[in-house]
């Protein structure tokens, strides 16, 4: 069941990604902006509409651009050579699980444990810097190669490996891969899934802020009253205290924890760059996991899957009740319904929406545009 890959990375090139998609150019900046509501997915930053599934592709390359400059910050391209060496394991398809596999999956299924900290540390403000992806492309590479991007950058590397490596040689498919984490590696998880477009499942688990809740919901949450204590024993924890309790984040995001309205982003827009492949999402109702801002922001995320035809290739679940990262048996069917149509080509996804907590979308995406008349397919 366990595959450890060691991946050799040599003659790294230094530059910025692009999209993939050559006949899209996002610009180099985008300017802030004063949007209190979450930002359109269907209308670009200059204002035109998304019309079209070649449109659509561009806004995600654009969505892509404006949370690397704002929040996550850029990586670096693949390097020009990997080598990658395995121990052979069984099973076709595989869940690659960030830190470790936590949530229930079929004998069918292998495991890739990816050990992500020694990708790149986190464990706290000063372990900036530190780990393989810095080895190899310099700890001030761009002040936003951090953690998710490293963990995102990395699980591509990983993917490299099993293609290069083959599925004689490994027995996985490297095109049926599913990513998972849970907690700060559901962060990872999330980003991993929206920024690598080879993984055709996505599973992150109870992420808290930085993941599945939007900012702009978590901000209103906290100012609403409500208190938000962060684990073990901790303060409230507004944006500003996340960003610098650890370096999940890019330092261009510390400009703007304290004004998240000027940022042309947000969390549904990580949902929109995994459009049109699959991702369940599993939470939970523990207040430090901003709940009712995760019920909010999936479910916008899940209106921008529905309007690109493909609403039940998401689906989101949070049922509480359980301890954190420790998945409900409730849920077992509605995810092996995704791993068996994402991963093992059998079926279709159940339609999961479930959240025991209140959330309101209408004053959230209120402003948008009518959603284009598309249907996406290749999920
Ligand atoms: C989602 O849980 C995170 C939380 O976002 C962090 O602020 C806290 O320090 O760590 C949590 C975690 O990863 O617990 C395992």
């Amino acid at each position: 069941m366990l595959i450890v890959l060691l991946i050799l990375l040599l003659r790294p090139i230094l530059g910025v990604a692009t999209s993939g998609n050559e006949k899209c150019s996002p610009s180099d900046k985008y300017e802030p902006v004063s949007e209190t509501q979450l930002p359109d997915p269907w209308k670009f930053a200059n204002g035109k509409p998304v019309v079209t599934a070649a449109d659509f592709a561009c806004r995600q390359a654009e969505m892509s651009k404006i949370l690397q400059q704002f929040e996550l910050g850029d990586f670096p391209p693949p390097p020009d050579s990997l080598q990658a060496t395995c121990r052979p394991s069984y099973g076709e398809p595989a869940m690659i699980g960030i830190g470790g596999v936590l949530v229930p999956t079929p004998p069918e299924l292998a495991c890739i444990i990816f050990a992500n900290d020694a990708c790149a540390a986190q464990s706290g403000a000063s372990s900036r810097g530190r780990g393989w992806f810095y080895d190899l492309h310099g700890s001030s590479y761009s002040a936003g190669a951090l953690r998710a991007w490293a963990w995102a950058w990395c699980v591509g590397r990983i993917v490299d490996g099993l293609e290069q490596l083959g599925a004689a040689t490994t027995g996985i498919n490297p095109a049926r891969l599913g990513i998972t984490g849970c907690s700060r590696n559901g962060k990872g998880a999330l980003i991993a899934g929206a920024f690598e477009k080879r993984i055709t499942l996505t599973v992150p688990q109870e992420s808290g802020a930085g993941g599945c809740p939007c900012w702009r919901m978590y901000d209103a949450e906290l100012n609403s009253g409500r208190r938000i204590i962060m684990p073990p024993g901790g303060g409230p924890s507004p944006i500003w205290s996340i960003v610098s309790e650890n370096v999940w984040f890019s330092q261009m995001f510390n400009e703007f924890v304290r004004n998240i309205s000027a940022i042309p982003a947000d969390h549904h827009f990580l949902p929109a760059m995994v459009a049109p492949r699959g991702l369940f999402i599993s939470e939970n109702n523990i207040d430090w996991l901003a709940p009712a801002s995760s019920t909010g922001c999936m479910r916008a995320g899940r209106a921008i899957y529905n309007g690109v035809g493909v609403k039940t290739s998401m689906g989101f679940a949070l049922r509480g009740g359980h301890n954190h990262c420790m998945f409900p048996a409730a849920g077992e069917a509605d995810l092996l319904s995704f791993i068996n149509r994402f991963l093992l080509g059998k079926g279709e996804p159940n339609d999961v929406d479930v959240s025991i907590v209140q959330s309101s979308l209408s004053s959230w995406v209120g402003r948008w545009s009518a959603a284009p008349n598309i249907t996406l397919s290749g999920g």
